[in-house]
């Protein structure tokens, strides 16, 4: 039989955004983030991530003008800000090892170009970090997670300007005095590969500002050029701050299939592939991969690399490469004249093969194996799964949520976690993604549920915030208490099974 080979040390955890959890967007100090103008739209359909995702300047000037929360709700999230220990005292119950946050950067700078930070913003992460060391959980600490100052946007042109690389560093070099006493785990920019699929809320780019696709396309560019120099700079500062501090990379693992054996499919899959990891190679080899170089001088894209910057992007390279993972995509070169499904901000071919959630991400855990081993092959650094997971509609029916659904998602993905680690495969951990209901990152919905625990709060804003264990709640702290073990232990219909004892 099959047996658990999760180190004695692995982080089993949650993860969750500041910008999706911790509301408070207008207290304490706190300055206006581009999360603050994400909208709820419920008359666009779900699964068209352009359109969710898409902040126009229209957008902008409106939501600046209004204090509503009804749809806006990343300006309440779940009230985290003010439940926190509630909250953690739950992920402690539960077993946790780890908790992913990160931390909002206007509550530190509230327009991001502040020479000193707004100390009521520092006193909350000092809390929120001393809790969480309290409650014996091991923080990993996002400084970017899609919630830059809008100030930044609307006065710099965000990571366009090269002015905004010092003012990250800046507040990067804040948090490291602040926060390396209970911080060992430090991540740069969550999911740095999707400036291209939002570069609002990653690089701060109005898309409308620019004359036409080549010129915004240049623009998101030179701003991720930005933000690979800003990474290794912090790199640099967490080192010289506290030589124990680990820094990763963060990337979205869109790995995808050939729809068949054609080499002309299996070219195009490997193209993507090779440009889903352009952007950890940088923050991992310290260098530009030649064919990126040369697809600049074809398109003639101009990016600024200043003299020294490559040398800090040498000399400053991560860790660690963590990474989240929610579905596998197929690539055809017939695919226009296929089915498509949706997927995490990606559209791909429908896989015959695979499930599917009901917002259109296709469910492939052997996926998230064959990632592993890959990712692995390629960069022979520990690896770090710190997003993963099933958004659903839970149903709470007499006070209980019966989400077998989410209790069989992770028991296979765990499992072939356990098979990559078996393989050879360093695994450093694996925090859930939103293993507390949180507001989803793309399409602003409270219905789109993640955790482990339910959190009572309807699409617009209603409800009484109470927290609700699931059942997975109870699975997942036998999966902890037994490191993996009660993966691979014959038991009767998860069903039958008393969660509750
Ligand atoms: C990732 C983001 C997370 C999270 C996750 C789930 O792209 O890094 O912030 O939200 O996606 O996506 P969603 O919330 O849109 O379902």
């Amino acid at each position: 039989m099959m047996k658990s080979y999760f180190p004695k040390d692995f982080l089993w955890g949650g993860a969750i955004a500041a910008n999706q959890a911790e509301g408070a967007w207008n207290v304490g100090g706190k300055g206006l983030s581009v999360a603050d103008v994400a909208k709820y739209k419920p008359e666009t359909d779900v699964k068209d991530y352009v359109s969710q995702w898409h902040v126009s300047p229209a957008q902008i000037k409106e939501a600046m003008a209004t204090n509503d929360e009804t749809f806006f709700p990343k300006r309440h999230g779940i009230d985290f800000y003010h439940r926190y220990e509630d909250d953690l005292a739950l992920f402690n119950e539960m077993g946790m090892k780890s908790l992913r946050v990160s931390i909002a950067w206007t509550r530190l700078f509230p327009n991001g170009n502040e020479e000193c930070p707004n100390k009521e913003g520092i006193a909350f992460y000092h809390r929120l970090f001393k809790s969480m060391r309290e409650n014996k959980i091991e923080p990993i600490v996002t400084l970017s997670h899609y919630e830059m100052p809008l100030y930044l946007v609307n006065e710099y042109d965000g990571w366009v300007s090269r002015e905004v690389v010092e003012m990250f560093t800046h507040y990067a070099e804040v948090c490291l005095k602040e926060y390396s006493q209970y911080v060992n785990y430090w991540l740069t920019f969550n999911e740095i590969d999707s400036v291209f699929r939002h570069p609002f809320t990653t690089v701060g780019v109005v898309e409308e500002k620019y004359s036409g696709k080549q010129e915004a396309e240049e623009a998101i560019y030179q701003a991720l050029h930005h933000q690979f120099v800003a990474s290794s700079i912090t790199t640099k500062l967490a080192k010289k701050i506290d030589k124990t501090n680990q820094i990763g990379c963060m990337m979205t693992r869109t790995l995808a299939y050939p729809l068949t054996s054609n080499p002309a499919d299996v070219l195009l899959a490997q193209q993507h592939n090779r440009e889903n990891y352009f952007y950890a190679d940088v923050q991992v080899f310290g260098e530009y991969p030649q064919f990126v170089k040369n697809y600049w001088k074809e398109k003639g894209i101009h990016v600024e690399i200043l003299p020294g910057d490559e040398e800090i992007l040498k000399l400053y390279t991560v860790d660690f490469v963590s990474f989240s993972y929610y579905m596998s995509m197929i690539k055809s070169v017939d695919e226009e004249h296929m089915e498509k499904v949706g997927g995490n901000l990606v559209t791909s071919v429908k896989n015959p093969y695979l499930d599917i959630s009901e917002w259109g991400w296709q469910i492939d855990p052997i996926g998230l194996r064959i990632s592993l081993i890959d990712m692995y092959d390629r960069y022979r650094l520990p690896l770090f799964i710190v997003e993963s997971g099933i958004g659903s509609i839970d149903k709470l029916s007499n006070g209980k949520i019966h989400d077998d659904y989410r209790i069989e998602y992770f028991k296979n993905h765990f499992k072939e976690v356990n098979e990559a680690i078996k393989s050879g495969v360093e695994v450093m951990g694996y925090t859930t993604w939103g293993c507390i209901d949180i507001v989803s990152a793309s399409t602003s919905q409270m219905s789109k549920r993640y955790g482990f625990i339910y959190v009572d709060l309807d699409d617009l804003g209603r409800g009484s915030y109470n927290r609700i264990k699931k059942d997975s709640f109870y699975w997942y702290q036998k999966v902890i208490e037994t490191n993996g073990a009660v993966l691979y232990e014959e038991v009767g219909n998860p069903e039958k099974v008393n969660m509750h004892q």
